[in-house]
């Protein structure tokens, strides 16, 4: 082979090598087929999936930060554990996603972990329950409901439609968490001014209809008398109302049945009678953190704070359609 061929081969060697060294040592990777590559990475953080609720949650967040609308979401089940969202929080960071998303199960305990966020420069959203952190910086902007306004509105329609002496059974959410602090303020709120109302029971049911159904069987195997049940959720309203039946009550009737989230289920729980009220807490927040995201992508800054608008049930104006035309 002459000098001439020699030196064309080793060209050859030389772009060939070049090129793959160039593919397999980190350069820039070919654009996925799927387009993978341009999609925006979301960390979602999510308490669990412990009630209607929490699911339709979930799947609001899914239905929004979806591939077709250009998003890439990591969804990480927290099972109401704390501990496990931050480290879902952490390997969200390892992993350089674009957004962290948070759904706290509690108020405090965040302050350390969203400083890691922030130092790794990615912008946390929190949804749904608030957190208390020393700096506000800590977190881009939070979307959810006011908990205190939610058990205020319970607690004035007790006051218009339920006069005299009340004997109360409040069945609490996860303790700590803004959505349990914000309607125990608002049932306390209505104890202080009604010395008529008395409380006969205040325990956790952790949101779960298991553990309302479980409180509720303890209650009546003590024969506690009472006149209306305060549940924090529709699921512990649920283990309760299946409790009252299998003791011969008729919930609704024989005993006052009160609950908030107004998912589909509990509304028509309303039309049958079985619950009397109930107050709305929206869950579908997935549009809304779209919203921010897309704000945030277009340099704009959101509101820090963003309370969603939310009503409240009872049999008046009820309708099936009503309920249809609701989303979750
Ligand atoms: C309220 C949310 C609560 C719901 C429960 O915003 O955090 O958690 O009321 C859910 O159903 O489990």
């Amino acid at each position: 082979m002459n000098r001439a061929a020699r030196w064309m081969a080793l060209c050859c060697l030389l772009a060939l090598a070049g090129a793959l060294l160039c593919g397999c040592a980190g350069g820039r990777p070919a654009p996925a087929q799927d387009g993978a590559e341009s999609l925006v990475v979301v960390g979602f953080s999510q308490v669990g999936a412990e009630s209607d609720w929490r699911n339709a949650n979930t799947l609001s967040m899914q239905q929004a930060l979806s591939p077709e609308n250009g998003y890439r979401l990591i969804l990480d089940d927290a099972q109401q554990k704390q501990e496990r969202q931050i480290t879902a929080i952490r390997n969200f960071i390892n992993q350089g996603v674009d957004y962290i998303v948070l759904a706290p199960t509690t108020e405090k305990g965040w302050d350390t972990v969203l400083g890691e966020a922030k130092a790794a420069g990615i912008p946390v959203i929190i949804v749904d329950r608030m957190i208390e952190v020393a700096d506000t910086s800590l977190f881009t902007c939070w979307i959810g409901s006011d908990f205190r306004r939610e058990g205020d509105t319970a607690v004035a329609w007790m006051e218009e439609h339920l006069q005299g002496p009340l004997r109360i059974v409040h069945l609490q959410g996860n303790i700590g968490s803004s959505a349990q602090i914000g309607r125990t303020e608002g049932l306390d709120a209505g104890l202080a001014a009604h010395p008529e109302w008395e409380l006969v029971f205040r325990g956790s049911g952790d949101f779960t209809q298991a553990k309302g159904q479980e409180l509720m069987e303890a209650l009546l195997a003590r024969d506690t008398g009472f006149d209306l049940i305060y549940s924090e959720n529709d699921n512990m309203a649920y283990g309760a109302i299946d409790a009252l039946r299998a003791a011969g009550l008729a919930p609704g009737r024989d005993v006052t049945i009160l609950s908030f989230d107004a998912s589909g289920h509990a509304l028509r729980l309303i039309l049958s009678g079985e619950i009397n009220f109930d107050v709305e807490c929206n869950p579908l927040h997935g549009p809304r953190v779209q919203a921010v995201i897309e704000q945030l992508r277009r340099g704009e800054t959101p509101p820090k704070f963003t309370y969603v608008e939310e009503t409240a049930f009872d049999a008046e104006g009820l309708s099936e359609a009503v309920i249809d035309g609701r989303g979750y």
